[in-house]
């Protein structure tokens, strides 16, 4: 038997087994075609960027490692992105920050971007059927420091607010031209190292801050604040805490980003989901993988992640929920790095796809609790892997490990001879 057949046959199969328990396993198939994630350029180039002044990785993240082969150049990055696509089943979109502008080759301070600076990504990202989502960038930056938009001092407060605003305008035009609205996320590492002795004045200013940067208003752009626990250099206290965020966005109506990196390590984001679907209009998600603190280490298929898609699904909200991810890891090959991530997140909602929800949610209504409990153990053990490779196959993708020759090859071929 083929390997193709052999797929088929084991899909077969799992098809008549998932019937058994009320799940259509071709409706799930058609469901995972329509979800999109949006891959994070800065995987490519270790949150580098392309503005032509040198300057290191601020704003209390940090990536490790020095594998060979990173992107250099905004063709490098497109090239790599491209080439994890073909490993990646489905249509996806691709998460832009402020920095990887095309300036060619000009200093372009922060508070003089322009659409016209992000012209070749669009025209590109329109010819590889890709579309664009954004986000202002505040770190890596002279005027950074440990305050932007709350920074008590008003000439730097501005400037964060004008490059924000700018962003906005960036990520309108971007929707336009693509005909799908553009996600801008808004993140700031503002915080203290040490305990402030006013936390209510910085988030007062970040608000103000806020309400100015949102008073024009879009219609090809969506809105969305990502809060955080800590930065590295600013333990002790972030201005844009998940409670500032989670109130700001449900007072304002505004999208929360749900960083999954961003919480206490035992605090569930799974849970989340769902309260903030009632009081927020849509979710913006930048899966990620904390390992000990936010590491950003790259996505693996764990309960957080299976957990988390599972929510999702069972609450029927796909469309009002947006998938970017958010990791980034300079130890292995960074092509590699976005295809585990990527499989990882859409096998976690492949198997979302196939639970046998109907029934668990009816044996709950019933309070049939062992009932309950002995299927969602059963429903961890069921075939999604055959419809997962069936995906896979039905999307021209390898099936399996065996993307790992192909990048191999790539990194020969390409990032290898990048010194
Ligand atoms: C930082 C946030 C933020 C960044 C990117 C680069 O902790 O997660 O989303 O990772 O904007
Ligand atoms: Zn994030």
């Amino acid at each position: 038997m083929n390997k193709e057949t052999s797929i088929q046959t084991t899909f077969e199969s799992a098809k008549e087994r998932y019937a058994a328990l009320g799940v259509d396993v071709v409706q799930a198939l058609e469901n995972m075609q329509k979800i999109s994630l949006s891959l994070h350029c800065w995987q490519a180039d270790d949150v580098s960027g392309f503005e032509n002044q040198a300057g290191a990785l601020t704003g209390g993240i940090q990536v490790t490692g020095n594998y060979p082969g990173r992107a250099r150049t905004i063709d490098e990055v497109r090239n790599d992105v491209k080439e994890a696509l073909t490993y990646i089943p489905g249509n996806h979109r691709l998460n832009l920050h402020e920095i990887y502008g095309d300036f060619g080759g000009k200093v372009v301070d922060r508070d003089e971007v322009e659409p016209v600076h992000f012209q070749s990504w669009m025209e590109w990202a329109q010819e590889n059927n890709l579309k664009l989502d954004f986000n202002s960038t505040s770190f890596s930056h002279p005027k950074s420091g440990d305050l932007t938009l709350a920074n008590p001092d008003n000439a730097i407060r501005n400037f964060w607010i004008e490059h924000t605003k700018r962003c906005r305008a960036i990520s309108e035009e971007m929707g336009k031209f693509q005909h799908d609205p553009c996600m801008m996320n808004l993140w700031v590492h503002d915080g203290s190292k040490e305990v402030p002795a006013n936390r209510l004045k910085y988030r007062a200013l970040l608000e103000q801050s806020l309400d100015e940067i949102f008073s024009t208003p879009y219609s090809n752009m969506k809105d969305c604040i990502e809060a955080k626990l800590f930065g590295i250099g600013l333990e002790s206290y972030t201005v844009g805490s998940y409670d500032f965020y989670l109130g700001y966005g449900a007072k304002k109506n505004k999208i929360v980003t749900l960083d999954t990196g961003h919480f206490h390590l035992t605090e569930s984001v799974a849970d989340k989901v769902s309260s903030l679907l009632l009081f927020t209009p849509e979710i913006m998600l930048h899966v990620s993988r904390p390992v000990r603190w936010d590491s950003d280490h790259v996505v693996i298929l764990n309960d957080d992640l299976t957990d988390l898609a599972r929510e999702i699904i069972r609450c029927r909200a796909l469309d009002r929920v947006h998938i970017g991810l958010d990791y980034f890891d300079a130890t292995i090959n960074r092509i590699g790095a976005y295809v585990i991530g990527c499989r990882a997140t859409q096998k976690a909602f492949m198997q979302a796809l196939l639970e046998p929800s109907a029934l668990l949610q009816q044996y709950e209504a019933e309070g049939r609790l062992f009932e309950r409990l002995g299927l969602q153990e059963e429903a961890k053990s069921l075939p999604w892997n055959a419809v997962w490779d069936m995906y896979c196959l039905q999307n021209n993708v390898p099936v399996g490990e065996n993307y790992i020759p192909s990048i191999q090859q790539y990194e020969k071929e390409v990032t290898s001879k990048r010194l």
